[in-house]
């Protein structure tokens, strides 16, 4: 096996990075926002290939915990009273609903909205399916489109008001310590399924003032895009506590016949996910797929000689026999255009691998490798060589994610000044970790003076979730009023 060096851009990429990515979801063929409704798009069939995958990752993280989730279906119609039911709910989600007030000409008795969650519809479900602790705990979830009538920019997969792909998970449990130990299943079934993807994120509890609608605390995955250093949450887990069980009266018979309140949790995922893959691994050639969910993972691209098309092409369905019993998924593009044509196609989709096969090549008993990610390109063994293509899909796979966690860490910054703060925010350099104390009026003024939102507090600064959390050591000076803190928040710009 020998390789030589390639090289690949990321100016544009790095540049002008919105304009990247709108352009390329089309160009690949990832999906198509040119229908006429805003915050709607058509998920094409190679961009339904790709969401497939990485939701099947998912789903089998939720399958497969030791009290597994169960995937479960509820109705998309919500009727006026029961999505009413909890106030802070509907605070947080009535300026976003869509209502369906007609059927035919006629006026409707009960307005029904659109599910913008699923709180107010499974949560009298439960209600109908718990009498005793037998009953509990319930893990379901479901993936299901919902509606958010967003008034913000609508961006393709990142702020949509169809959400087409929306995992969200709910659980109900006996006592506030299930619910916690929920809250660490969730995240950790989050964090395994980014590592999987190969995208870097830090993980943060939300201000009291940001949280989810309903909860007693929010806690968020978040990414930086490497393009802008702009963040974006792609998902959260919520601790509900009791709030919705007392407004959907969810109680339970414990052993010892006393009626209790039960607590919840719920946490969702969305197309967000799909997002982070393309712009965490693209460059100015297009898509650049980790191999675990690329629909195709090598594509084989004959180089035609006048003369030698038989042989090379017959040469090429031997290898791809050969890659295919080796479980890899590949492709033959055995199509009329040119192979530079192809290599553009190709590349632009993300392929992993692509291999070309020439006459020099089969003179010599060999097929060149080319690595997407890098340009690299590996000479190989014609009988023996693709036996090493599932080692070289794990190295991109791994190098991926080396690279997109670089460059994450590369854009977080640390500071306990107020003048450097503000100006690491202008020169938009990243997000910007900070001692804060719990006053309101601290948040509001950083979010006054800079273009900065508070983010979240580090999970390290949380007590309960943290293993490096230091009574002894986490004595700061709130950066705005210098009063003691034991608490660092990440102030950015986001999506
Ligand atoms: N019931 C809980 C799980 C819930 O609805 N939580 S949430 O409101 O935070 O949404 C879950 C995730 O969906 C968010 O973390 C975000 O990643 C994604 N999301 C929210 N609004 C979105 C939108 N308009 N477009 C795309 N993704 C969105
Ligand atoms: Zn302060």
């Amino acid at each position: 096996m020998s390789a030589k060096k390639g090289k690949i851009s990321r100016e544009k990429w790095n540049n002008n990075f919105m304009d990247w990515f709108s352009d390329i979801l089309l160009k690949a063929e990832i999906i198509d926002y040119r229908f006429n409704l805003k915050g709607c798009g058509v998920w094409l069939g190679y961009g339904f290939n790709l969401r497939k995958r990485v939701f099947q990752i998912l789903r089998d993280l939720l399958d497969n915990t030791p009290i597994p989730h169960e995937e479960t279906l509820f109705p998309l119609l919500i009727p006026e009273p029961l999505f009413m039911k909890e106030a802070e709910h509907v605070k947080g989600f009535e300026d976003e609903v869509y209502w369906v007030t007609r059927g035919g000409s006629k006026q409707l008795d009960i307005n029904l909205c659109l599910r913008p969650t699923s709180e107010t519809v499974m949560y009298p479900m439960f209600k109908l399916w718990i009498r005793s602790h037998q009953d509990l705990p319930i893990k379901v979830y479901q993936i299901v489109s919902t509606f958010r009538y967003e008034t913000k920019t609508t961006r393709p997969l990142i702020r949509v008001r169809e959400l087409t792909t929306f995992k969200e998970a709910h659980t109900v449990h006996a006592t506030a310590k299930e619910a916690e130990d929920q809250v660490k299943e969730g995240l950790e079934i989050y964090s395994k399924f980014y590592d999987r993807l190969g995208i870097p994120y830090f993980i943060n509890v939300r201000p009291d003032y940001d949280k989810f609608p309903g909860a007693e605390y929010s806690i968020a995955f978040e990414t930086i895009f490497p393009g802008d250093h702009k963040t974006l949450q792609i998902g959260t887990v919520h601790n509900l506590g009791t709030i919705f069980a007392k407004t959907f009266d969810l109680t339970y018979e414990a052993d010892n016949g006393e009626i209790k309140f039960v607590h919840q949790t719920c946490y969702g995922i969305s197309e967000r996910a799909i997002a982070a893959v393309v712009t965490q691994h693209g460059d100015d050639a297009g898509l650049c797929l980790p191999p675990e969910v690329a629909p195709i993972q090598a594509i084989i691209v004959p180089i035609i000689f006048k003369g030698k098309e038989k042989e090379i092409l017959e040469q090429s369905k031997n290898l791809l026999d050969k890659m295919n019993s080796l479980g890899i998924r590949a492709k033959l593009d055995d199509s009329d255009i040119s192979s530079g044509k192809k290599f553009y196609k190709w590349e632009t989709k993300g392929v992993p691998i692509r291999i070309e096969l020439g006459p020099k090549d089969i003179e010599k008993k060999q097929f060149i490798v080319v690595r997407r990610d890098t340009g690299e390109r590996i000479t190989l063994d014609f009988k023996e060589g693709a036996k090493k293509i599932p080692k070289i899909l794990e190295e991109i796979q791994k190098d991926l994610h080396e690279r997109a966690k670089i460059l994450m860490e590369n854009s977080i910054k640390e500071t306990d000044d107020y003048d450097e703060l503000y100006d690491l925010i202008e020169k938009r350099v990243g997000i910007v970790i900070v001692p804060l104390c719990d006053e309101y009026d601290c948040a509001e003024q950083i979010e006054k003076r800079t273009e900065g939102k508070i983010i979240g507090t580090p999970i390290k600064y949380v007590k309960e979730f943290s293993k490096e959390y230091s009574e002894k050591e986490f004595n700061f000076n709130c950066i705005v009023c210098a009063r003691p803190t034991k608490k660092k928040m990440i102030i950015g710009r986001s999506y």
